[in-house]
């Protein structure tokens, strides 16, 4: 997935320890009497070899220009693997921040860097867990259907999403009822009668054009009558342009208060992500799921997600079919990004 960002994070850092590198010898090589000064140099090394000695190689100061030159093509390498512009920034600054004026040995230059972007990154991610079915547990145990909430922008993969979820909770043994709460757009309660058909699960419904915090409680009503363990309820599209809908979204959370609100993002939104997750946090995010990991060869969506978020990603979805949807493993997603 992330490989590529790896690759090229390597090879930047390859590009600068080599160019340091260069800059050593040519600074031996102007020195006066450069011979003698190796043969004193090795003369002591050999010395300190013999007794057992770290033998001392050059240290060289990070300063600014050196570090925004090399931060600089990290950021872009970030850029061009989907991560959105202000979290790549983010990111360098704050590694630029940790290692500026530090005197380090030239051979460490790149392992520091590495290990500091790495650190930025993992910082983003370190968020309170989310667990579902803690969740519905939690809810079950006061006698009540737990209700999920889905929503995010237009053809995300909201619906889809809801369907894979609702088939990871029928396989854990868990009831499950859908509210078609996406009363706006065209087909979109056919849509979602075709997998409760698939999955064999009950759709509360009313017409279009309808009030969906209506249908919500309707669900949830049904769903406390016939002790049914889960609510998960699918939502129009919205694009963050949109205020009604916006406005709409931040009714159902104030009426039927979701137990857990996941916004489902895109995983190839690039920039857009960041712009998507701020308009939607203001109806409030519990956690993230991103759609169609298995078409975004880069992955960086993820760390911009978190970034402004600072909420979990839950899972990712990896293509069409219900068994398509992973735990999302951000031991993983490091490893990937910056290895150990
Ligand atoms: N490859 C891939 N396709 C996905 C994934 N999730 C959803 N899709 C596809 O994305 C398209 C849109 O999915 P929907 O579930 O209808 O999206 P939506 O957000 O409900 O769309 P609207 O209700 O119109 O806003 C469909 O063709 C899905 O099959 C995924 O993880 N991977
Ligand atoms: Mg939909």
């Amino acid at each position: 997935m992330l490989k590529r960002l790896k690759q090229r994070l390597e090879s930047i850092l390859k590009g600068v320890e080599e160019e340091l590198e260069e800059r050593e010898a040519e600074a031996l090589t102007t020195e006066e009497k450069p011979e003698k000064k190796e043969e004193e140099e090795g003369g002591k090394r050999e010395k300190a070899k013999k007794e057992g000695k770290r033998i001392p190689i050059l240290q060289i100061e990070l300063t600014e220009s050196l570090l925004d030159n090399v931060l600089w093509q990290i950021e872009l390498a970030m850029l061009e693997n989907n991560v959105a512009e202000e979290a790549a920034s983010h990111i360098c600054e704050s590694v630029k921040e940790k290692l500026a004026d530090r005197v380090v040995s030239r051979r460490d230059v790149g392992k520091l860097v590495k290990d500091a972007v790495r650190e930025e990154i993992e910082r983003l991610f370190e968020l309170q867990e989310i667990c579902i079915e803690d969740v519905i547990e939690k809810k079950k145990k006061e006698g009540k259907p737990a209700l999920i909430l889905f929503f995010g922008f237009n053809g995300a993969g909201k619906t889809t999403t809801m369907a894979k979820i609702a088939y990871m909770l029928l396989k854990k043994g868990y009831s499950v009822v859908f509210a078609a709460a996406d009363t706006f757009r065209a087909a979109s309660i056919e849509q979602l009668e075709e997998h409760a058909r698939n999955l064999n699960i009950k759709v509360i419904k009313h017409r279009y054009g309808s009030d969906p915090a209506a249908v919500i409680f309707d669900a949830m009503k049904y769903a406390e009558s016939k002790n049914i363990d889960v609510v998960l309820a699918d939502t129009a599209g919205r694009s963050h342009a949109d205020k009604n809908l916006l406005e709409e979204l931040k009714k159902i959370v104030r009426v039927n208060k979701p137990d857990l609100r996941i916004l489902v993002l895109e995983a190839i939104a690039g920039n857009d992500i960041i712009e998507q997750a701020r308009r939607f946090e203001e109806a409030g995010v519990d956690g993230v799921i991103l759609t169609k990991w298995d078409v975004d060869e880069k992955g960086g969506a993820a760390i911009s997600a978190v970034y402004v978020l600072q909420k979990p990603i839950l899972f990712v979805g990896t293509g069409q079919s219900y068994e398509d949807l992973e735990h999302f493993d951000k031991e993983k997603l490091l490893h990937e990004i910056v290895g150990r």
